[in-house]
C-alpha cells in the first residue's frame, strides 16, 4: 500500500524537530524509541529476525505504574515509517489516545510525541502502534502496560504473559512481508504461524507446588483468538480487559481470549514435584504448552481455596432505561454474500471496493477515519449499541476511551470489557456511558478488517 496524499502531507507538515536520542537527557521524560532491531525471535538453529520494537525488543519494556500515576514517555520514531502509539483500554484523555489520523499526527521518523497521561484504572493494559497497524504490530510494535493497585494483592509473584503469533518465512527466518494481502483482509486476518509468549516459543518458569500466581495475559497477535486450558493449574478469572469481576470466576474447560483482549487469571499450583503445570493452547486438533510452570520445589503452604476479587475500579454505571440505542451492522468479506456498499460517498460494487483494498462495511458504508461519525454522543448519556455481525468470521470490537458493559441475554449487564468478540452470526449489545470527551474509535481489532473497512468513530462532547 502506498501512504495516501494526506498522510504525505501530514508527515511533511512542521513537527517537533529534534534528532532521536538527542534530546532525552534534556527532559525527566523516560523516552521509548521504536526501531528495527534483529532478535532471536526463532529458535536457536534459525538465523535472526528482524522486527520493529519499542527499544528493539517485542514485546517492548513493560510500562508499570500505581493507579492514579501519571504515564509519562516521549515515543521516539526510529522506524522507516510514520507512526504513533495508542494506550489500549485506558480511559486516556483524547489528545493522548495515539491514532494516527483522528487524535494525533502520525509522528515521522526521526520525531517524536510525548505521551503523559494519567493511569485512572488498576489493571492489565497494553500499548501498541496505531497507524498502519495491521504491518506495523505484526512486525512488533507492542508491549504491556500494568497498572498495579494501590494495595498489593495476595499472590506469592505475578507473571505478564504476551500472547503473540507471527508469520514468519522459515528459509529466511523474516517476518513474511504480505501485509494487506488481500486474503487477510477479506478472510480472518493475518494469522501467523509461529506462536510465542513474550517473544519465545518455549517460555517456561520454575514455581512451588501450591503456589500462587497472577497470570496477566494479553493477546497481542494480529487476528488469532487463542483457546486457552489450564493443565495442572487451578485457575479463576479475576479480571477481563483489566476490570475486576465482582466474584472471581473457576475456570473450568477452555476459554477465548480475541485479539487485543486481556484477562487476569490467579491460578493455584497443583501440578505433582518433579512435573509441570501449563497454559494451554488449544489448536485445531493439537494442544500446545503455551507456558509451562514446572514444579521444581515444594510449596510450605496448602491450597487457598477461591481467592478475593480484585478492589473494584469505579466507573459510572448505565442508565438502560434512558439509554440511546444504535445500531451497528457488521457486513462483507469472504462468504459474506454482500454485494457493495457505500464508499468515498459513491456506491461502489464490491469489485471496486477489492480494488482500493476494501471488503468490510459498517452500516452500509466502507468504514474509516475520514467520515462523519458514528454517532454524535452528549457527554454523560448511556449508549446501548446493538452490534450485528452479519458476516462468515468472527470479529473483535474494541471502543477506545471507554469500556462498556456486554448485555446478557436476559438484559443483566455482563462483562465490563473494551473488547468483545462476536462469532460469526451473532447479535450483542454493549452499553456504556459516553464519559469522556473526544473522538473515540470503534474498530474490529482484527487489524487487517480494520484496515480493509471494520472501523466507525464517535464523538462525545
Ligand atoms: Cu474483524
Amino acid at each position: 500500500m502506498n501512504i495516501s496524499k494526506r498522510d504525505f502531507l501530514r508527515m511533511s507538515a512542521a513537527g517537533l524537530a529534534y534528532m532521536p536520542n538527542a534530546l532525552s537527557a534534556q527532559t525527566d521524560l523516560l523516552s521509548v524509541t521504536a526501531r528495527v532491531a534483529d532478535v532471536q525471535l526463532l529458535p536457536d538453529d534459525y538465523g535472526k529476525t528482524q522486527i520493529w520494537g519499542f527499544d528493539g525488543i517485542a514485546p517492548g519494556p513493560e510500562i508499570r505504574v500505581t493507579q492514579g500515576a501519571r504515564v509519562k514517555r516521549r515515543i521516539i520514531n526510529d522506524l522507516p515509517d510514520p507512526t504513533s502509539t495508542h494506550w489500549h483500554g485506558i480511559r486516556i484523555e483524547n489528545a493522548m489516545d495515539g491514532v494516527a489520523g483522528l487524535t494525533q499526527d502520525s509522528v515521522r521518523p526521526g520525531q517524536g510525541f510525548d505521551y503523559d497521561f494519567i493511569a485512572p484504572d488498576a489493571g492489565t493494559y497494553w500499548y501498541h502502534a496505531h497507524n498502519r497497524s495491521f504491518e506495523q504490530v505484526a512486525r512488533g510494535l507492542q508491549g504491556a502496560l500494568i497498572v498495579e493497585e494501590p494495595e498489593p494483592i495476595d499472590v506469592d509473584r505475578e507473571e505478564v504473559l504476551i500472547l503473540d503469533d507471527w508469520r514468519i518465512d522459515p528459509e529466511t527466518a523474516q517476518i513474511a512481508d504480505t501485509f494487506g494481502a488481500m486474503h487477510d483482509l477479506s478472510h480472518a486476518g493475518r494469522l501467523g504461524n509461529y506462536i510465542t509468549t513474550n517473544g519465545t516459543y518455549n517460555l517456561a518458569r520454575k514455581v512451588k507446588r501450591h503456589e500462587r500466581l497472577r497470570l496477566r495475559l494479553i493477546n497481542a497477535s494480529n487476528a488469532r483468538i487463542f483457546q486457552l486450558a489450564l493443565d495442572g493449574l487451578e485457575g479463576w478469572v479475576v479480571a477481563m480487559d483489566g476490570m475486576p469481576l465482582a466474584t472471581p470466576r473457576p475456570v473450568e474447560g477452555s476459554f477465548l481470549l480475541s485479539s487485543a483482549q486481556r484477562v487476569d487469571l490467579i491460578v493455584d499450583v497443583t501440578a505433582e514435584m518433579g512435573s509441570a503445570g501449563h497454559l494451554v493452547h488449544l489448536g485445531g486438533d493439537e494442544t500446545f504448552s503455551q507456558v509451562a510452570f514446572e514444579v521444581t520445589s515444594d510449596g510450605a503452604r496448602a491450597p487457598r481455596g477461591t481467592p478475593r476479587p480484585l478492589p473494584p475500579n469505579a466507573h459510572a454505571m448505565p442508565d438502560l432505561a434512558n439509554a440511546r440505542d444504535i445500531a451497528l451492522l457488521m457486513e462483507g468479506g469472504a462468504m459474506g454474500g454482500m454485494r457493495g456498499a457505500m464508499m468515498g460517498g459513491r456506491m461502489s460494487s464490491m469489485r471496486d471496493m477489492m480494488q482500493a483494498g476494501s471488503f468490510w462495511a459498517f452500516n452500509g458504508a466502507v468504514g474509516g477515519m475520514d467520515g462523519p461519525p458514528l454517532a454524535e454522543l452528549s457527554l454523560g448519556e448511556t449508549v446501548r449499541l446493538k452490534i450485528t455481525n452479519d458476516t462468515s468470521f468472527p470479529h473483535a470490537m474494541h471502543l477506545h476511551g471507554m469500556h462498556f458493559y456486554e448485555i446478557e441475554r436476559d438484559g443483566s449487564l455482563g462483562a465490563f470489557r473494551d473488547t468483545t468478540l462476536l462469532d460469526r452470526g451473532e447479535v450483542r449489545d454493549i452499553a456504556f456511558v459516553a464519559d469522556n470527551p473526544g473522538k473515540w474509535l470503534l474498530h474490529c481489532h482484527m487489524l487487517s478488517h480494520a484496515a480493509a473497512g471494520m472501523m466507525a468513530w464517535v464523538n462525545v462532547s
